[in-house]
């Protein structure tokens, strides 16, 4: 059976496509969670990936990740830069974590500067766009191989 990476998608993601094309670029979530799942079924792993705009939803789908889920990709939305209790919940996930986001939060307002998800991940990709989703998979498809 195919090892499984948790791909989760914060607030507001399921607008992706509809406004600020600008920021965020044109394609959709559904498009990213397309591209994440070929690239993951190119190394034999499959993709289970859940959106949601509620804190406490994304800190369940990570605690059911436990023992289940090989790896997890999180693009935490703004809970990104303040959510303590998402940082918790992916400090008790035993498997690799990738924090991912389109645009680089580094470039842009001083609030988004800051992430609480970032020292409980193992890595960070940001700035990339829709090929981040490329880029995570296969970095989760290395940490695994060993
Ligand atoms: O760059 C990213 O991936 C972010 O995680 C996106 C978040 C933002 O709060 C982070 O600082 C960086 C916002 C996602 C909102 O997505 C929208 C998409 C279309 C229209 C409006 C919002």
């Amino acid at each position: 059976m195919s090892q499984t990476i948790l791909l989760l998608s914060g607030p507001n993601l399921n607008l992706l496509g509809d406004r600020e094309p600008e920021v965020y670029g044109t394609d959709t979530l559904d498009d990213h969670a397309a591209t994440a799942a070929a690239t993951a079924e190119r190394h034999g792993l499959a993709i289970e990936h859940h959106q949601s705009n509620d804190e406490a939803a994304i800190i369940d789908h990570i605690h059911q990740a436990r023992g289940r889920c090989a790896a997890i990709i999180i693009n935490p939305g703004a809970f990104t830069h303040y959510s303590w209790a998402i940082h918790d919940a992916l400090a008790a996930f035993e498997g690799p974590v990738v924090e991912l986001h389109l645009s680089n939060p580094n470039a842009r307002e001083p609030w988004r500067h800051t992430s609480v998800v970032s020292p409980v991940a193992t890595g960070t990709i940001v700035g990339f766009g829709g090929h981040g989703y490329e880029l995570a998979v296969e970095a989760v498809a290395r940490l695994l191989a060993g």
